[in-house]
């Protein structure tokens, strides 16, 4: 896969600007760049009150991307099925309360793409190996499909499956890096996406860990 290699290539200058990826889905190259120390601050303080975890699907394979979640709401997974709750199964206590920073950035990335008044409930958490993949799926356990979701990527690099709203269509490949964010919403709110196997491109303050964060009006 050289095209992959080329795209993730060591020393390029970091990138901005807007890639679009349909009618209402943005990729907002660096966006988070300003303020990654704060976003870190905040992963650190959600997952010492709830670590990440590996979760079960309802098809009885255990995720290769560990989770948590903050926010009034958290999206969890058993043998049960898919669903969003207020309770922390593992703690049996709330979910972290979202950060600041993470609310902060999820309404200026949303009012950039198009969707001004963002006020999300929800945040996922998402913990990448090399190897951890994420099948594609549809994001549709949210009750209300109006509101876009923002998706923060840090640490290594990943290629994004960005496909459309049958699970058969073709999917764009998508590189997401350190400080890219995603807002998608509208039309293009329940398009299928997912995440290729990680490669092992330690990034140079995280090692090799990919974190993506999506947040969202879930209830
Ligand atoms: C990821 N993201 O980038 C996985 N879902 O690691 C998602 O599944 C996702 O990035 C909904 C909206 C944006 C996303
Ligand atoms: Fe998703």
């Amino acid at each position: 896969m050289a095209c992959t290699l080329d795209l993730f290539g060591g020393d390029d200058p970091v990138q901005h600007g807007r890639v679009a990826l349909g009618p209402q889905a943005v990729v907002l190259r660096g966006y988070a760049l300003p303020v990654v120390d704060e976003l870190l601050a905040g992963v650190d303080a959600v997952t010492a009150q709830a670590p990440f975890r590996h979760m079960e699907t309802p098809g009885g394979y255990t995720m290769s991307v560990a989770l948590t979640n903050c926010g009034g709401l958290g999206w969890t997974t058993d043998a049960r099925g898919y669903r969003y709750s207020r309770i922390d199964p593992q703690s049996g206590q709330p979910w972290p309360a979202m950060p600041q920073s993470f609310l902060r950035l999820a309404a200026d990335a949303a009012a950039e793409a198009g969707f001004p008044g963002f006020a999300p409930d929800a945040c996922l958490v998402n913990r990448y190996e090399p190897g951890s993949r994420l099948s594609l799926h549809q994001d549709r356990n949210e009750r209300d499909y109006a509101a876009p979701i923002v998706s923060v990527s840090l640490g290594m690099p990943a290629m994004f499956l960005f496909g459309g709203d049958a699970r058969a269509d073709r999917a764009e490949r998508v590189p997401l890096f350190h400080g890219d964010v995603v807002v998608w919403g509208g039309v293009d709110r329940l398009r299928y996406h997912g995440v290729m196997p990680l490669q092992d491109l330690p990034h140079p303050q995280l090692g090799s860990v990919r974190i993506n964060f999506t947040i969202r009006k879930a209830g």
